[in-house]
């Protein structure tokens, strides 16, 4: 029995316990944590790339993206701090927007692409982000708004990270269904992605390119 395929095969189906299972009998037969990591990451960027193309939906990569929280947690401790990420993005929706569906998908799909992610969740005020860039020194700033009420909060964002002296210390990634690349562009954010999946993609060609 090849536990990793196993492994794979079950992630791809949303299955947590086995997934999980497969996981730790992996282990058991010598196959490396590190192996298993890389796997998973694979299957997470096939289904990334599925989402995308209309092939898997909202509530299967919610799913899927418990598995990989699941068996991520099994794997973890193993896992050597330097060897454990290749980068940091801090998320979250902005002030005043309590829309977190799109967020969380955004965020699973990108620690599916080996980064480590710090979800300030919904209704995030700019000083958050400010503190959260000083304590995580992230590569990346994502930001996510719902309603055309609360774009504004994603510009008045970023003018606090460059009052603040950070802006050359972080890129940011903004989007949401009212946000657009023009405004992206205009209100000076460095990337815009129209969903999860370009998401998870500009951010890993972003840290493959810069780590
Ligand atoms: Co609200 N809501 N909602 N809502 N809600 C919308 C967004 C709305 C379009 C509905 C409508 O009127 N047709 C409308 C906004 C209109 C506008 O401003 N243009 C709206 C409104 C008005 C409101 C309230 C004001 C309603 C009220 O109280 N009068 C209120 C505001 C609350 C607040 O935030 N302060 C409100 C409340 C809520 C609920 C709490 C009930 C609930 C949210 C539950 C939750 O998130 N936990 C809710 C929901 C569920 C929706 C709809 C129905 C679905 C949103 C969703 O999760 N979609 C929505 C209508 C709709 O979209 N059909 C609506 C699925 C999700 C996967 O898509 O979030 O767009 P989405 O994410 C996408 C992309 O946008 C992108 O990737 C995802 C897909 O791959 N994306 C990013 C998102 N973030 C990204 C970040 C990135 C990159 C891509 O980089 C960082």
């Amino acid at each position: 029995m090849d536990y990793l395929i196993a492994v794979g095969e079950c992630l791809q189906r949303g299955n947590s316990g086995e997934t999980r299972e497969n996981v730790i009998k992996a282990l058991e037969v010598g196959v490396s944590h590190q192996e298993i990591l890389n796997h998973m990451l694979e299957v997470m960027e096939v289904v990334g790339r599925k989402f995308k193309k209309n092939e898997l939906f909202v509530p299967e990569v919610l799913i899927i993206g418990r598995a990989f929280n699941v068996a991520l947690e099994v794997i973890s401790p193993l896992l050597a701090v330097e060897e454990k990420y290749l980068g940091t993005v801090v998320i979250g929706a902005v002030k005043g927007d309590l829309h977190d569906i799109g967020k969380n998908l955004v965020k699973m799909l990108m620690v599916g692409t080996g980064v480590r992610v710090i979800d300030l969740g919904v209704d995030v005020p700019a000083a958050k982000f400010v503190e959260a860039i000083k304590t995580y020194e992230p590569d990346i700033v994502a930001m996510s708004s719902l309603l055309t009420t609360t774009m504004i909060q994603v510009s008045k964002t970023i003018k606090e990270i460059q009052k603040a002296g950070l802006r050359d210390k972080v890129k940011i990634i903004i989007g949401g269904a009212p946000v657009t690349n023009n405004y992206a562009k205009n209100i000076g954010s460095d990337f815009y992605a129209i969903d999860a999946g370009t998401a998870a993609e500009i951010v890993r060609e972003y840290i493959q390119k810069n780590s």
